[in-house]
């Protein structure tokens, strides 16, 4: 055979098995050359998508990241079959504006940085040649676009896939909004029968009438046929969104729920009437379910008692910023799954495609919402913004089963522009009031089978002043009592009077969270030391607050994992700690918590395993007690130190506790489930530092004005809290613990970024007035380093805006100059770290002193303002 007969004859048997194929859509994510307006063409570059400009400028020393436009050029060949195609370019999403130039022509833009969009760019097309593809995004801010202020990370670019979607002239609609085209309705279902009603949205872009039949097939999650039914259209010429409904009763449906998440199946075939020459097909997926949330009892699914525990979500990741490959996506909700959660609010945004078959396929119910985060701007084009985004969320998520609420503000009450006392702070709520109720009429009209709501920040008042408890159908409260106010106890009181004044309105807790580096633990747990130890508490005073009331329908925590905040200055700088897992979501103790909470297969794991450097003063026994906690669902469970059983420990409420003989050196602490033959187990290298300073000295880490500890994890290295000194042994004389203050109290930390190290919690406490530091080391010769960082607040420095009234109250800048003596002599004169390095950064005094027997002695002497000193570390080099 010839080649070009023999292609031919392939091409037959290939169409023959196949059918032709009619709708092609692909990704074009690769090879495209990028560059910064700003930067110039002569910077560009091959990048790939999913793509962001800012994954390394949010988190440098300098506050603020690039907002522009970054311009992404690439040429795509379009072969000559496509001449009777129509071909669309598909985006999953950009941030934030999107212009489109299909060899240099304008073909679209799109507004919103967080919806899928997509253009028919047939029109800019050359086949059989290259064609050029440019696309312009633009992260700027811009007050008519939501979200205009959050406490997260504006990442520029195009973040998410991007494909060409090529199909026949008569087709299911792509431009519905960037829909499926296909709406399926499930108006009545019960354990008998369900009603199920499909919308086909339908484009014919020949210039000819078109007699077409559109048939349905719908399959059984078993992929057996339940239904089929065939509809004749008739479309003019260039008849575009043309609209048919066909409807279906089922008999015994398979039901949707949380534990058996079976989805129907719907093909849809659009065929010329006369021919029945396939024009398209595509394919959809629903589920059988009714719900409904009830003031006093929460949320039923399929008339079952279902009480909602999950998570809220951010879409970045640790070095990828918001640009994430959907391994990544499904990778997290999966996670959520693992836990035993089984509700997520995808917030503050509709996010990739795959979240939501994700939550289809797990049985995790779910409520997406549009990004109007602390304000709104008064102005009608911010409104048309938002609902134009609630129309795109609602169509581009409609068939989801495990989707039940549609939510659209998030505390806007939060950062009003005016304060309550200004004239204009009343005009603001109305405007508030205005916007809300427009948006939640779209969203009703558009879909009156889901529930809104509306997510508020722990001030009712604030939200009566607008209006907004009559608006939506959910109160959600994003509640923070204990961490960005006092106590924990006032979240439960909190709840309690909020009930009395609004007891006919479902509620749920849209939030609640505390900060956590996982480098810094505290026996004295308190709110803002970001101590592991503190978001345990945290979390299981809420948990078990949250199972007690039955009126709470749902509780999403925040967040299941750590996310960028450029504006941040906690612990770990740019980043919100509130994850129960970390950036590169490796589970925190919290993640445990709930695990043990929620799932009933065997589960037992030693907390804080990953705080391998441990140290502690050892008692008169030659050891250090120190508490190691346990997650489990059931107990007791069975705890072995170096190979010895030292206790069975009772599980309450998920968790129990042992105290451990830790020995200096290796210490290895097995936690086991006798009866499931299911273990853990937990290395730790502890240095024991003896209750009198010894001969083998060599090391001693110290932070100031603190009762943190800090493990520095590159090097192994753990840092441990002050203590007085005593004869024998080291610590401090003189001065105390600096506290900044704020509205809510005292802080046991600075919420500063200091500037130049990753180590920040090292130099965000200090000793204030310190005489003398002093170690009753033997001879040798040492170094002494000295840590230091002015804490001093920046003059006019601004509040932050996810602060919740937390923030500092301002105390000036005072110049503070000392002299530092060894031993009696002189080391340094006259010395200001603030003049050395500025405030807020770090600075390292390394000195080199030999001792004989006299130990160690550091002084402080002022010579302007106080001293200070924020660390110390003392190695014996030989
Ligand atoms: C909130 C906001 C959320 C913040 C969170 C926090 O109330 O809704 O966007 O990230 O608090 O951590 O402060
Ligand atoms: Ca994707």
């Amino acid at each position: 055979m010839k080649t070009s007969l023999r292609v031919k004859y392939l091409f037959l048997l290939f169409m023959l098995l196949n059918g032709p194929i009619r709708a092609q859509k692909f990704s074009i994510n690769e090879a495209w050359k990028f560059y910064t307006e700003e930067a110039g063409k002569s910077r560009a570059r091959m990048v790939s998508f999913p793509h962001t400009w800012n994954d390394h400028d949010v988190l440098d020393d300098q506050p603020g990241f690039f907002r522009g436009t970054g311009i992404y050029n690439k040429n795509t060949f379009i072969p000559e079959e496509y001449k009777n195609k129509t071909v669309y370019l598909y985006f999953e999403g950009a941030n934030q504006v999107t212009d489109v130039y299909i060899n240099g022509r304008h073909a679209g833009q799109h507004k919103g940085g967080y919806t899928r969009f997509s253009f028919d760019i047939t029109p800019f097309l050359k086949v059989g040649q290259n064609n050029e593809i440019q696309v312009k995004v633009n992260n700027a801010h811009d007050v008519s676009i939501p979200p205009l202020s959050a406490d997260f990370t504006f990442f520029g670019g195009i973040y998410r896939d991007v494909y060409l979607d090529v199909r026949e002239k008569v087709h299911i609609s792509p431009l519905d909004l960037a829909s499926s085209g296909v709406y399926i309705r499930t108006p009545q279902v019960s354990r008998k029968q369900a009603a199920v009603e499909i919308e086909t949205v339908l484009n014919n872009t020949t210039s000819a009438a078109q007699e077409i039949l559109i048939e349905h097939r719908i399959q059984r999650p078993d992929g057996s046929e339940a239904a089929h039914k065939e509809i004749i259209v008739r479309l003019s010429p260039k008849e575009c969104g043309n609209r048919v409904t066909a409807t279906y009763t089922l008999t015994d449906p398979q039901l949707w729920s949380a534990e058996t998440p079976l989805l129907y199946r719907v093909k849809t075939t659009v065929k010329d009437k006369k021919t029945g020459k396939i024009w398209d097909q595509g394919s959809n997926t629903f589920g059988l379910r009714w719900f409904r949330f009830d003031a006093d009892n929460g949320f039923f699914l399929n008339d079952q008692p279902l009480k909602l525990i999950g998570t809220n979500r951010h879409q970045d990741f640790k070095e990828k910023g918001n640009a994430l490959e959907d391994a990544y996506h499904i990778r997290d909700i999966r996670l959520l799954k693992a836990m035993g959660g089984n509700f997520l609010r995808i917030s503050h945004y509709p996010q990739d495609p795959l979240i939501l078959e994700m939550c289809d396929q797990l049985g995790i119910l779910a409520s997406v919402e549009i990004p109007i985060v602390n304000a709104v701007t008064e102005s009608q084009a911010f409104l048309d913004n938002s609902v134009f985004m609630a129309e795109e969320m609602v169509r581009q998520n409609f068939n989801h089963p495990s989707l039940i609420m549609w939510s659209y503000m998030n505390e806007v009450m939060l950062r009003p522009p005016y304060k309550a006392t200004e004239a204009a702070y009343v005009p603001y709520c109305k405007e508030v009031n205005r916007q809300a109720r427009a948006i939640e009429k779209k969203i009703r009209e558009m879909d009156p089978s889901r529930y809104t709501m509306v997510a508020f920040h722990g001030s009712v008042k604030a939200y009566e002043d607008a209006g907004l408890f009559d608006i939506p159908m959910i109160i959600g409260w994003n509640l923070y009592q204990g961490w960005y106010s006092d106590k924990l106890e006032n979240f439960d009181q909190f709840l309690l009077n909020y009930r009395k004044n609004y007891p006919a309105k479902p509620t749920i807790i849209s939030e609640y969270g505390a900060d956590v580096d996982s480098r810094i633990h505290s026996f004295h747990p308190e709110r803002f030391d970001f101590s592991v130890e503190y978001g345990d508490l945290y979390h299981e005073h809420y948990l078990k607050s949250i199972l007690k009331f039955d009126f709470l329908a749902a509780a999403a925590l925040w967040n299941l994992n750590d996310f960028h905040s450029e504006v941040r200055k906690n612990a770990v700088p740019h980043i919100n700690s509130k994850g129960i897992t970390e950036l590169d979501r490796t589970p925190k103790n919290t993640y445990h918590l709930y695990r043990a909470r929620l799932t009933t297969a065997p589960f037992v794991k030693i907390a804080s395993a990953d705080w391998q450097n441990r140290a502690g003063s050892a008692t008169s026994a030659g050891v250090c007690l120190q508490p190691v906690k346990i997650y489990s669902n059931r107990s007791p469970v069975s705890v072995f130190h170096n190979g010895k059983k030292i206790a069975a420990v009772i599980i309450r409420e998920g968790t129990g506790e042992v105290e451990i003989p830790f020995q200096n050196g290796n210490n290895l602490i097995e936690a086991r489930l006798e009866s499931e033959n299911l273990s853990d187990v937990y290395t730790v290298n502890f240095t024991l530092y003896p209750q009198n300073i010894s001969r083998d000295f060599r090391e001693l880490n110290v932070m100031l004005g603190t009762r943190r500890q800090f493990e520095e994890k590159e090097t192994a290295t753990h840092w441990i809290p002050e203590k007085a000194y005593e004869p024998g042994s080291w610590g401090y004389t003189g001065g105390e613990a600096y506290r900044p203050k704020t509205r809510f109290g005292e802080l046991p930390a600075a919420e500063i970024n200091i500037l130049g190290t990753p180590l920040d919690p090292i130099f965000q406490t200090q000793r204030v007035g310190i005489e003398t530091f002093k170690a009753d080391v033997p001879p040798g010769k040492y170094a002494v380093y000295l840590y230091w960082a002015d804490l001093s607040a920046l003059e006019n420095e601004e509040a932050i805006p996810y602060n919740l009234g937390n923030d500092g109250i301002g105390e000036q800048a005072q110049e503070r100059v000392m002299d530092v003596l060894i031993n009696g002599s002189k080391m340094l004169d006259g010395y200001s770290p603030a003049k050395e390095a500025g405030l807020h950064r770090a600075v390292i005094k390394k000195l080199e002193t030999d001792i004989a027997d006299e130990g160690l002695s550091i002084d402080f002497k002022s010579r302007k303002g106080e001293t200070f000193l924020n660390a110390i570390k003392i190695l014996k080099i030989n």
